[in-house]
C-alpha cells in the first residue's frame, strides 16, 4: 500500500532507547551483587569476542546520572533498562539485597526527575548462577516460583513509579542460543531440552503477568520478542511453504503462546512425531492463558528469507561475531526450511539484513493476528564507529538506518497499527554479548575497547543530534 499522506505519530508516543543491565552496568561484584550465568560464561576462553566481559561494561552503575543527564538534554521520552536479578537476590531467592533495590530506586527517581518514562525489563538474560547450579535454571519448573517471587519483589518496590514493564527479553533468543546453538550460557546443544526450557520460560512469563495485575493494576506489561519476519526465497510453492513453516516455528511458536496460550498446530505435531515436544503438566495451558500481555514488545533487526530444505538438508552454520562481512552461513531444519541470502537487501558488516519494509510487514502481521498494541522495544544498527579529531563521530549510516525504520513505523501507523513507542538499541554504546565493544549501537560513543586506552568518556555522535530533533518535532522532521 502506498499512502499519499502519512499519519503523524500519536501524542504521548514514547520516543525511547533501550539497554540491558549486563551490557551497561559493570560493577559486577559490587554492593552485594551475586554471580550471574553471564559473569561465569564470559570467563570461559573463546566464548566472547577477544574475551570481553561485562565486568566494567560502560560503567553505567556508577555513571547513571551522567547518562541520564545526556538523555534529558536530548529530550528522550523513555528509557528501557533491565534489572539484574543478582542485585536483588544474589542467589536468585532468599534475602533481598537492599543495596540492589536502592540502585534501581535511584535510577528510576533520576529518570522521573528528568521527565523520562522508565520501562523496566524484568529479565534480560542474566540468570543467577546459583539457580543454574541448584536445579539447572530454566531446565526446571522450579524456576517459575523463583522468577515470580523476584518479579513480585520488583512490583512491590517499583510499581508505584514504573508504568511500563517488559517481562522476558527475547525468550526465543536466550533459549535458542543457550540450548540449541551453545552460543549463550549454559552452552548446551540439546533440541529436546530446548523445547522444555522454553516451556518453563512460557510458564514463568505467564505467571509474572498474572501477578502483575494484582500489584500494578494501572501498569502495562508485555514480553519483548525478537521478531524476524519470514520471506520466501521465490514464488515456488515449496519455498512459500518453507517461509510459512518458518513463521510458525520461529515466530508463532512464541507469539501464539503469549497472545493465546497455545502452541501452533503443525509445529507441535511435527515435534510430537519426533519426540521433541515439551512435557506439559495438567493446568499448564490454563496458566498460559492467564498471562495475556497488554502489548507485544518487538525487537526488530532484520527479516530472514527461506527456501525448501530437503530431509537431508542443512542444520547449523557459522554465526558472524567478528564483523567480517560475508562469513555467516545458512541454517535450517531438515524437511522444514533453510535460510538463504536475500539478494535484494543490503547487509551490515555482521551480515544482518537491512530491511525497513520488513518492520512494517512484521508490525502488520502482529496486528492482524493478535490485535495487540505494539511497543518497539529494540531497533538499531550495530556498526564499527570511528572517533575522529575534535570528538566527532559521523554515523550517517546509523541515521539512515533509523530514519528508514521510523519511516516504516509511520507507514504502519497509517495502515492502522497501534504503536505505543519506539526504543532504539541503544542510548550509549554498550557491550555486545558476543561481539565485544567494537559493534556499536549508541547515540553516545563510549571510549571503551577490547584493548588499548579506555577511559569510558562519553561523546555525542551525529545521530544524537538527529534523534533529538526527531523527538522535538514528534517525528515531523522525518519526511
Ligand atoms: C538483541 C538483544 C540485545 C542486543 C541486541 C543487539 O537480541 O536483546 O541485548 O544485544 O540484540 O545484538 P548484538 O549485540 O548481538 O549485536
Amino acid at each position: 500500500m502506498i499512502h499519499e499522506k502519512l499519519k503523524g505519530f500519536p501524542t504521548g508516543f514514547l520516543w525511547g532507547s533501550a539497554s540491558a543491565a549486563y551490557q551497561v552496568e559493570g560493577a559486577w561484584n559490587e554492593d552485594g551483587k551475586g554471580i550471574s550465568n553471564w559473569d561465569k560464561f564470559v570467563r570461559i576462553p573463546g566464548k566472547t569476542f577477544k574475551g570481553t566481559t561485562g565486568d566494567v561494561a560502560v560503567d553505567h552503575y556508577h555513571r547513571y546520572k551522567e547518562d541520564i543527564s545526556l538523555m534529558a538534554e536530548m529530550g528522550l521520552k523513555a528509557y528501557r533498562f533491565s534489572v539484574a536479578w543478582t542485585r536483588i537476590f544474589p542467589n536468585g531467592k532468599g534475602q533481598v539485597n537492599q543495596k540492589g533495590i536502592e540502585f534501581y530506586n535511584n535510577l528510576i527517581n533520576e529518570l522521573i526527575k528528568n521527565k523520562i518514562e522508565p520501562i523496566l525489563t524484568i529479565y534480560h538474560w542474566d540468570l543467577p548462577q546459583a539457580l543454574q547450579d541448584e536445579y539447572g535454571g530454566w531446565e526446571s519448573r522450579e524456576i517459575v516460583e523463583d522468577f515470580t517471587n523476584y518479579a513480585v519483589t520488583l512490583y512491590k518496590n517499583f510499581g508505584d513509579r514504573v508504568k511500563y514493564w517488559v517481562s522476558l527479553n527475547e525468550q526465543n533468543i536466550f533459549t535458542g542460543l543457550g540450548y540449541r546453538m551453545a552460543l549463550h550460557p549454559p552452552g548446551i546443544k540439546d533440541e529436546k531440552l530446548f523445547y522444555q526450557v522454553n516451556h518453563h520460560a512460557n510458564l514463568a512469563n505467564a505467571s509474572v503477568i498474572k501477578q502483575f495485575r494484582k500489584y500494578v493494576p494501572a501498569g502495562k506489561i508485555g514480553p519483548s520478542f525478537a521478531y524476524s519476519p519470514a520471506y520466501a526465497a521465490s514464488s515456488k510453492p515449496e519455498d512459500i511453504m518453507a517461509a510459512e513453516n518458518a513463521e510458525e516455528w520461529n515466530n508463532h511458536w512464541w507469539m501464539d503462546i503469549y497472545a493465546w496460550g497455545k502452541y501452533p498446530q503443525a509445529a507441535w505435531n511435527f515435534l510430537e512425531r519426533k519426540g521433541l515436544n515439551p512435557k506439559i503438566e495438567e493446568g499448564d495451558f490454563e496458566i498460559l492463558k492467564e498471562g495475556k500481555p497488554d502489548f507485544m514488545g518487538v525487537n526488530y533487526y532484520q527479516t530472514t528469507t527461506y527456501e525448501k530444505n530437503p530431509l537431508t538438508g542443512v542444520t547449523e552454520g557459522h554465526f558472524n561475531t567478528s564483523g567480517k562481512k560475508g562469513i555467516s552461513e545458512d541454517t535450517g531444519i531438515p524437511g522444514v526450511f533453510k535460510t538463504i541470502n536475500n539478494e535484494n537487501l543490503e547487509r551490515t558488516n555482521w551480515d544482518w539484513n537491512i530491511d525497513p519494509t520488513g518492520l512494517r510487514i512484521g508490525l502488520r502481521r502482529i496486528t492482524s493476528r493478535y490485535s495487540l498494541p505494539i511497543l518497539i522495544s529494540e531497533n538499531g544498527l550495530g556498526e564499527f564507529d570511528k572517533l575522529e579529531e575534535g570528538d566527532v563521530v559521523n554515523d550517517d549510516y546509523r541515521i539512515d538506518y533509523l530514519r528508514s525504520h521510523l519511516g516504516a513505523v509511520q507507514e504502519a501507523i497509517t495502515d492502522g497499527v497501534e504503536m505505543l513507542g519506539y526504543c532504539t538499541w541503544s542510548f550509549t554504546d554498550l557491550l555486545s554479548w558476543l561481539n565485544g565493544f567494537q559493534k556499536r549501537y549508541g547515540f553516545i560513543y563510549v571510549n571503551q575497547h577490547e584493548e588499548g586506552e579506555h577511559n569510558l568518556r562519553r561523546i555525542k555522535k551525529k545521530s544524537y543530534y538527529w534523534y533529538k530533533d526527531i523527538i522535538k518535532t514528534n517525528g515531523k522532521t522525518l519526511i
